[in-house]
């Protein structure tokens, strides 16, 4: 069991003005910051962080949206990480997110909503090694 997770704020988040409320709802929960970037994925490079999705029938939105503003990326530490993360943001569909998971507090939708997290340790190493480099990580 690995202690580390990755995470992006969405673009439907961070132009909400959601940044500041989804990182402190994150501290509070436990998690530590090893690593963090405000950045902007072209389409070309949303469509690699999601290859294992190109073949589902919602792809193309899903990189039109993931690519559509800025997005906060960054690597999380925690006992237990990957598993605890998933149960703070909560359902993939909102609808469904238990009360006070931050899908259910900021997300509007399946499609948009407002925080990804990494689904298996060997994921969560993949999905940081995207974004950062050993030099960004602290
Ligand atoms: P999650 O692991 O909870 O982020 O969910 P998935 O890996 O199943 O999906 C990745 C992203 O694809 C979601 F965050 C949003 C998008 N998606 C859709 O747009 N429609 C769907 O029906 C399922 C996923």
């Amino acid at each position: 069991m690995s202690n580390r997770t990755f995470t992006m704020i969405k673009p439907d988040a961070t132009s909400k003005g959601y940044t500041g409320a989804i990182l402190q709802q994150i501290l509070e929960a436990g998690f530590t910051i090893k690593a963090m970037k405000w950045t902007r994925l072209t389409t070309e490079q949303a469509g690699l962080f999601y290859d294992i999705h190109r073949e589902r029938p919602f792809f193309g939105e899903l990189v039109d949206f993931m690519s559509s503003g800025p997005i906060v990326a960054a690597i999380l530490e925690k006992e237990n990480a990957v598993a605890d993360f998933r149960k703070l943001i909560g359902a993939t569909n909102p609808a469904q997110a238990e009360e006070g998971t931050i899908r259910k507090r900021f997300a509007a939708s399946v499609g948009e909503n407002a925080v990804h997290g990494s689904d298996s340790d060997e994921n969560a190493v993949i999905e940081g090694n995207f974004f950062f480099s050993q030099l960004e990580r602290f």
